[in-house]
Order: C-alpha cells, then sequence, then structure tokens
C-alpha cells in the first residue's frame, strides 16, 4: 500500500522519495489527515522508538526527521485555507534548550489552516522572545512546545514569565513528555495532545476570552 511506501521511505531516509511518493498521493486524492497520521507520523513514532532502543541513532533521527519535514511541507498548503479575518493571534515556538520542531510546526500549519494568524519563532526559544513576540503581536494564544523531559523546565519558567503580565495571553503547551497534569501544575491555560487538539482547545480559549 501506497502510504506504507511512504512510511517505509522515511525510516529509509530517502527524502526524495518521500516528496516524491507524498505527491502522488495527494494527486490520487488520498486524503491529507490519512497521509499525515498514517504515514508520516507513524514513521517518526517508529523511529522514536528504534532510538530508545538503539537501533537508530540522532543522525538517522535526524535524517528521517527531514524526510518528514519536506513531506509536511508538501502537505501545508492542503492544511491551510485562507479566511478573511483571523480567528485569532497565536505565537509559538519550541522552548528553551530543545532543537525538536517537526510536532510545533504541525500544530502551526493546522492552527493556520484554522484560520489563526501564527507567528512561529522556531526552535530555542528562551522565555524574553515569547514575551516580546506576544507584546509585539498582540498575541490572543502562546503555544510553547517541549519534546524532552529536560527541557520541561524551560516551559515553567517561560510559564512564570508571561504570567507577570496582567492582561497576557492564553497559554497552551504540548510535547510528548507534557500531560494536562503537568499543563496544571505549571500554571498553562491548556494542554493539547495533537495538532486537532491544539485547534480545538486554541478555538475554545479565544471564545472564552
Ligand atoms: C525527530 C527527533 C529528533 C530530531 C529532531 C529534528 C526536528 N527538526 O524536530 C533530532 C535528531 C534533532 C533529535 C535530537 C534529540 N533528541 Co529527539 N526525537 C525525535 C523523535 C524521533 C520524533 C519527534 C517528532 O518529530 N515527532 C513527530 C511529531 C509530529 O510529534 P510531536 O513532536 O510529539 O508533536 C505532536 C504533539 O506532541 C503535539 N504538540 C507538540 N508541540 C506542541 C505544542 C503545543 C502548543 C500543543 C498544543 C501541542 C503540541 O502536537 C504534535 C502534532 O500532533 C522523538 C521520538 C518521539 N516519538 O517523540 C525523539 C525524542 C523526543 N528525542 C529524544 C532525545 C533524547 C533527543 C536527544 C537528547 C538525543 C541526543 N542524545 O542528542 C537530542 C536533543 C536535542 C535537543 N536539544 O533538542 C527523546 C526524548 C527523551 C525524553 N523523554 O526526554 C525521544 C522521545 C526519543 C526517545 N524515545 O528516546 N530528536
Amino acid at each position: 500500500m501506497a502510504l506504507d511506501d511512504i512510511y517505509d521511505s522515511i525510516l529509509g531516509f530517502d527524502a526524495e522519495r518521500t516528496a516524491e511518493l507524498v505527491r502522488a498521493e495527494l494527486a490520487a486524492g488520498t486524503e491529507v489527515r490519512a497521509i499525515l497520521d498514517e504515514a508520516l507520523i507513524a514513521a517518526m513514532d517508529e523511529v522514536g522508538v528504534q532510538f530508545s532502543e538503539g537501533v537508530l541513532f540522532v543522525p538517522e533521527m535526524l535524517m528521517a526527521a527531514m524526510a518528514m519535514k519536506g513531506g509536511l511541507e508538501i502537505l501545508r498548503p492542503h492544511l491551510s485555507a485562507s479566511e478573511a479575518k483571523p480567528a485569532g493571534v497565536v505565537v509559538i515556538g519550541t522552548v528553551k534548550g530543545d532543537m525538536h520542531d517537526i510536532g510545533k510546526s504541525l500544530v502551526g500549519m493546522m492552527l493556520e489552516g484554522s484560520g489563526f494568524q501564527v507567528i512561529d519563532l522556531g526552535i530555542d526559544v528562551p522565555a524574553e522572545r515569547f514575551l516580546a513576540a506576544a507584546e509585539a503581536h498582540q498575541a490572543d494564544i502562546v503555544g510553547l512546545s517541549a519534546l524532552l523531559t529536560t527541557t520541561m523546565p524551560a516551559m515553567q519558567a517561560t510559564v512564570t514569565r508571561l504570567r507577570e503580565r496582567n492582561a497576557g495571553p492564553r497559554i497552551i503547551v504540548g510535547g510528548a513528555p507534557v500531560n494536562q497534569d503537568f499543563a496544571e501544575r505549571i500554571g498553562a491555560d491548556g494542554y493539547g495532545e495533537d495538532a486537532p487538539g491544539a485547534v480545538a482547545l486554541a478555538r475554545r480559549l479565544v471564545a472564552d476570552r
């Protein structure tokens, strides 16, 4: 099956083939969600498992990520739909010390596709930059991503810094080691398990404002 071929191309670190196959799937009318969930994300999950087992190492993890990101870029226009007035302004980034950006970028793309204006600050973002961007863009929401247990404290510190402002933005958090309990403990306004969850959460928080 063609989705399996995409999955295999990521695990084979063949970015060119991943791109080619994703384009072919789109042209064949396969649902964007299926390509994303069953091929791209599923492959990264497997990469994580193989890394934990010591089968893959960082260079391979990086090559797989590059193939995945290439595929994601091809899906981007299909995840986005333009709307006249943005549903809200979201500043998003991966917290200080953390270089993982695939999940964060995916959340950003899905938010964009749902009508939000998204300012993506990238990776390794210190609290001060989140704060400055939130003020400059009058953000309704700030989204923080962390993929490492060692960068969860940076997430906490960023929330604390953002909270020092009176009428600050709503704060949403996510990433593999983060959960609802942690979100509540650090004083975030919400936790999103995945990109659709992030969109639902952002919509709810903007509606409540
Ligand atoms: C690819 C990858 C890398 C790539 C990243 C490339 C890139 N451009 O992002 C590279 C090779 C650079 C890398 C490096 C490292 N990595 Co790494 N990496 C991964 C891997 C395999 C996949 C992550 C991924 O992209 N998943 C796919 C996306 C779509 O999922 P996601 O990120 O979880 O995002 C979703 C949700 O979490 C949520 N979400 C994410 N962000 C946000 C934000 C908001 C606001 C919301 C609401 C939701 C949300 O929505 C997303 C979409 O559904 C994971 C394993 C895994 N399965 O998580 C390990 C993993 C995260 N890495 C790990 C480690 C240990 C490292 C290194 C320390 C390795 C090393 N020894 O150097 C370094 C750290 C570098 C650093 N300082 O950041 C560990 C972390 C262990 C831990 N608990 O802390 C993992 C879990 C692997 C493992 N099983 O051990 N890594």
